[in-house]
């Protein structure tokens, strides 16, 4: 921190809202955040912020945040000290596992985790404290389909392939919106510059989505598709650069394996057997794949839209086949594979083979469903909470989690919620899901805590490391979120809510460096024994990493101490090829056509046929707008109201709604109300509205967000719809009927 007048100090962070991840700077003056924008000398972002950025004032200084842990008392929430929290919690869920077994317990994790390397790193302490196979997270409403097939065909779940838009010529992207998102599975802050450079290099974008997006109006083409119609346009793709002879491997050939095989299950998936249910003609299925085919350097890219649909794993698993097929894969300005500074699995261990992934070695209780990622689909999570029987989950904790609002049919999940002899939220808000609760242990403020993305420079357009200290310091027994974590793994370990857990980190660290080190153990642990907590571990990940000083072996390496010593962060250079290194099936080759995927394909055979219905509803993401969880924040919420449901004018016209007035949306018998904005954006027979809205439930404390609550779009949707391969969660191209109020 620098101090640039007698009361101004200047300050350093990475944003922690998004998976842009940019690095602000922060004007300070004593308690107070007079300032933000965007730090330019920052190696990655160069200076790049978005308005959620700037709001992480409103964030810090939000009367709604909570400072102090409430217990509820006879329905009511109480204030009350940390130590008297973590009694309760003492008190009430051993025995409950001591009653019901592990299982009883389950866990929920929300999207901020990714965003907090205390939570990151120190949730996985707690699940193998807990022992329980009910583990839930925002991934299966998210990209899980993207993690399976990314997992099946190179070996790690987070060996994911991203464009290298510095050097690409062609970018085809479907069911992303990065001009608006920043980016997601793809850290890219300020896409919108590097999509104007690389048009301006005469290169060339393609969007397929069913809204002309603002990612579409930067682009040379737009495409309308038919929700849910990926898989059908792809394979079609796909079936033409087969039947036109364009497949060409280049220099990862002699590592692909399975393209005979996909050649065969492509067969049935002619341009003109696919077009009408993608809604996109067979002559423009060829001349996009002609086009893919004759770049010099192209990648294509899929996000949200590809992944929470019914055939999420098949459309995320085609978009790299596409890659792998054109040549595109691990190519400069094609599709690439970053390399992590810390924490990736696929710099660790044997590089070029492994142990590749599987799923369903468990399988979920109520609903037979496959374990994905170690966790099952948070679909399931109300059903296991109602379900009488062995295994039955009594006791519930969240971390940054807002599933009633999130996850589909929230009103029955809040039910269930209701049901459970024991809740526990770690959050910042009393929202729609910690107001279940009977203890919320609050986390800090983001300028509280330390910063250090851990996956997302596994899926960096650049690879770089940064890393920010606490802006200010946490209150005087205030306990960092990690912290908190150690503390219920002490509880549910038997060991007591006075743990001592300055000794639990240390021996849990012991443990883990023996693992790694061997017998170099001893000198390990004492060369990063100056830090604690997630720094000790981000050093140990550092220095071992790909680029670390591997503890005084290769001087000049990186550790924290060195990171700390650059605020704007250490470039680590352009995305470089790296197969047949980053590999890690067991075959050590890229599995292209997976049996699992290929038996996957009879859905859509047989779904060819299947009539377009009259009206389907998307989502979409708004610049002002985080999920669930932004709205509460002034400077974000001011201006036009954002939960709108976009309409064709033709849908309009002929259900009689009217451009700002109240329309009845439905699906069987669930029913929510929102406001008609008509535009040409929607393709004709598609609505679009937000999710993360429906801030008018009793019982939260969110007072800027219910003054204009909006609608909720995941009360019409069912919790039971799901691509079955990954569990995620079918939230686009579903069914509903529309009508005036
Ligand atoms: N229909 C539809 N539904 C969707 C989506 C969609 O596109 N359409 N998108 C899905 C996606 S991609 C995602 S990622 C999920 C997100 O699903 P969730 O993660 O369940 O939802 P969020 O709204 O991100 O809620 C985050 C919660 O974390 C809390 N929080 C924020 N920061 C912190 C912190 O530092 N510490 C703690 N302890 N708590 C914190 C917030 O108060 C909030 O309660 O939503 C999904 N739901
Ligand atoms: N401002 C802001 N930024 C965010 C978030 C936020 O809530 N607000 N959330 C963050 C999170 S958690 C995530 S995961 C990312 C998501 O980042 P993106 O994937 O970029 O998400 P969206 O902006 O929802 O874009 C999805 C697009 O898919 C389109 N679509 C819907 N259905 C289909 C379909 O069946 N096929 C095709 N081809 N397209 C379809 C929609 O019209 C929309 O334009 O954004 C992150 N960034
Ligand atoms: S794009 Fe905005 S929200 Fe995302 S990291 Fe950058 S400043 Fe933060
Ligand atoms: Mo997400």
């Amino acid at each position: 921190m620098d101090k640039i007048s007698s009361d101004t100090t200047v300050a350093h962070r990475i944003c922690p809202i998004c998976e842009a991840c940019c690095g602000l700077e922060l004007r300070l003056s004593g308690p107070r955040v007079t300032a933000i924008r965007g730090h330019d000398a920052d190696v990655f972002s160069r200076g790049y912020i978005c308005p959620k950025g700037t709001a992480l004032r409103d964030l810090h200084e939000d009367p709604d945040r909570l400072r102090t842990p409430l217990v509820k008392r006879a329905g009511r929430f109480v204030e009350t000290s940390w130590a008297d929290a973590f009694a309760e919690i003492e008190q009430r869920l051993p025995p409950i596992l001591e009653r019901h077994g592990r299982d009883s317990a389950a866990v929920v994790l929300g999207n901020p985790v990714a965003h907090n390397i205390g939570l990151t790193l120190y949730f996985q302490r707690l699940a193998r404290a807990l022992g329980t196979k009910n583990l839930y997270s925002a991934s299966t409403l998210d990209q899980m389909p993207k993690q399976l097939s990314s997992g099946l065909l190179f070996g790690h779940w987070l060996s994911i392939a991203v464009p290298d838009i510095e050097r690409c010529k062609f970018l085809l992207i479907l069911g992303a919106n990065p001009a608006v998102s920043n980016g997601s599975l793809w850290t890219v802050p300020d896409f919108r510059g590097k999509a104007k450079a690389l048009r301006a290099r005469g290169g060339k974008i393609v969007v397929v989505d069913p809204r002309r997006s603002e990612t579409a109006e930067l682009a040379d083409r737009h495409l309308f598709i038919r929700p849910g119609g990926d898989v059908f346009f792809l394979l079609g793709l796909v079936h033409t650069l087969f039947a036109e002879k364009r497949v060409s491997l280049g220099r990862i050939a002699p590592y692909v394996a399975g393209v005979e095989a996909l050649e065969a299950a492509v067969a049935g998936f002619s341009p003109e057997q696919v077009a009408a249910r993608c809604g996109i003609s067979a002559e423009t299925i060829r001349a996009v794949a002609r086009e893919l085919a004759d770049a010099e350097r192209a990648a294509v890219y899929g996000r949200i839209g590809t992944c929470t649909q019914e055939y999420g794993t098949l459309a995320s698993w085609l978009v790299d086949v596409l890659n792998v097929l054109t040549g595109n894969l691990d190519e400069p300005g094609g599709a690439m594979f970053p390399k992590a500074a810390a924490f990736a699995a696929n710099t660790a261990g044997k590089p070029g083979v492994g142990r590749g992934i599987v799923t369903g070695r468990r399988r979920s209780r109520v609903s037979d469903a496959p374990e994905v990622f170690g966790e099952f689909p948070i679909g399931c999570l109300a059903e296991e909470i109602e379900t009488p029987g062995p295994g039955q989950v009594k006791a519930l904790i969240t971390i940054a989690g807002n599933p009633v609002l999130s996850a589909p049919n929230g009103a029955r999940l809040a039910r269930a919620l209701e049901s459970l002899e024991l809740m526990v939220s770690l959050d910042i808000y009393r929202n729609e899901t910690s107001r279940h609760a009977d203890v919320i242990l609050p986390g800090g403020s983001p300028l509280e805590e330390v910063h250090y993305d851990v996956p997302f420079p596994q899926l960096s357009y650049r690879n770089h490391a940064r890393y920010s200290p606490p802006v200010f310091a946490r209150a005087a027994g205030e306990p960092a979120e990690w912290e908190t974590l150690l503390r219920l793994s002490a509880i549910v370990a038997g060991k007591g809510a006075k743990a001592d857990i300055t000794a639990l980190d240390d021996e849990a660290l012991a443990e883990d460096v023996r693992r790694i080190a061997g017998p170099h153990g001893a000198a390990v642990l004492e060369a990063v024994a100056r830090w604690r907590g997630p720094d000790r571990l981000l050093d140990l990940a550092l220095r071992t990493g790909p680029y670390g000083d591997q503890f005084g072996a290769k001087p000049g390496g990186l550790s924290l101490e060195k990171l700390q010593a650059t605020p704007e962060g250490i470039d680590l250079g352009p995305l470089e090829p790296r197969v047949p290194e980053v590999l890690r099936t067991p075959s050590g080759m890229i599995e292209l056509a997976p049996p699992l995927l290929l038996d996957d394909l009879a859905r859509p055979r047989a779904d060819l046929a299947r009539p377009v219905p009259d009206l389907v509803i998307v989502g979409r993401r708004h610049v002002r707008s985080n999920n669930s969880w932004a709205h509460n924040l002034p400077v974000l919420a001011k201006g036009p109201f954002r939960c709108t449901v976009l309409v064709n004018p033709a849908d309009a016209a002929r259900l009689g709604l009217r451009h700002g007035e109240k329309a009845r949306l439905r699906r069987s018998n669930r029913a929510i109300e929102a406001q008609v904005e008509v535009s040409d954006e929607m393709m004709p027979g598609v609505v679009s509205l937000p999710h993360g809205w429906g801030h008018d439930l009793p019982g939260t404390s969110l007072s800027v967000a219910a003054e204009r609550p909006g609608a909720n779009l995941n009360a019409l949707f069912d919790e039971d719809l799901r691509d079955p391969l990954s569990g995620n969660a079918v939230l686009s191209g579903v069914p509903v009927e529309m009508s005036p109020i």
